[in-house]
């Protein structure tokens, strides 16, 4: 199941969007060499690995990621990535060049505003950090979609229109965003995210 759309860029050069299913761990670009491609990672604060996509990056890029992420200095003591931030290392063991970690907000239904805000946060600078590190290709997983308990539906709608606001700066270097959804709850929205963005497939 891939679902592919064209991102219109200012520069007249286009980036192209894809939807699919799978673990984030086995992608592999399409349209550019994975030496120029990042995984984006759905990360906690402390930086040093956890459970769900976090946890299965960490074993697939084996120690060197975790080393890695050790050298990540600390914002304060045993914070290396504030929420809403993100961070970039090597890749370990992985099939591309870099990882993106980034944390997303644990959702607050007694504040979705601010958890909207921060969610937008951890996807704009995620895609600033690959522009900055002249990365080519990115795949994110669904960010604060799985323990951090985040709407399925309006996470998607943030993370497409994060995708499509990077898309169209200036500032861009990427050719490929791709999201690698794990379950069909999270693909089907990100579908119909895409649909409320009436972009070209
Ligand atoms: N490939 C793609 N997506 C995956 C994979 C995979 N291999 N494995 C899980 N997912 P979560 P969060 C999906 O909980 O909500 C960690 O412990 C999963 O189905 O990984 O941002 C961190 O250390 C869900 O849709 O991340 C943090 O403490 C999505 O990835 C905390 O979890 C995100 O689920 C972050 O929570």
């Amino acid at each position: 199941m891939l679902r592919a759309y064209v991102l219109a860029q200012s520069n007249s050069s286009s980036v192209r969007l894809t939807l699919e299913r799978g673990d984030l761990t086995k992608w592999a670009p399409r349209l550019v060499t994975a030496n120029s491609a990042a995984i984006a990672n759905a990360a906690n604060e402390r930086m040093l690995g956890g459970g769900g996509v976090d946890g299965a990056i960490h074993r697939a890029a084996g120690q060197a990621l975790l080393e890695a992420c050790r050298n990540v200095p600390e914002t304060r003591p045993g914070i290396r990535c504030p929420t809403g931030e993100a961070r970039i290392t090597s890749a370990g063991n992985l099939g591309v060049a870099n990882v993106i970690h980034t944390v997303g907000p644990i959702y607050d239904a007694a504040n979705p505003s601010e958890s909207k805000a921060l969610l937008t946060r951890a996807y704009a600078n995620s895609l600033a950090v690959a522009a900055e590190n002249q990365i080519s290709a990115v795949a994110f997983p669904a960010i604060s979609c799985g323990v951090f308990g985040y709407p399925i539906p309006d996470a998607a709608h943030v993370a497409v229109e994060q995708a499509v606001m990077h898309a169209t700066s200036e500032t861009t270097t990427l050719k490929e965003i791709a999201f690698v959804l794990f379950d069909n709850t999270c693909y089907d929205a990100w579908v119909d995210a895409v649909r409320t963005q009436n972009l070209e497939s």
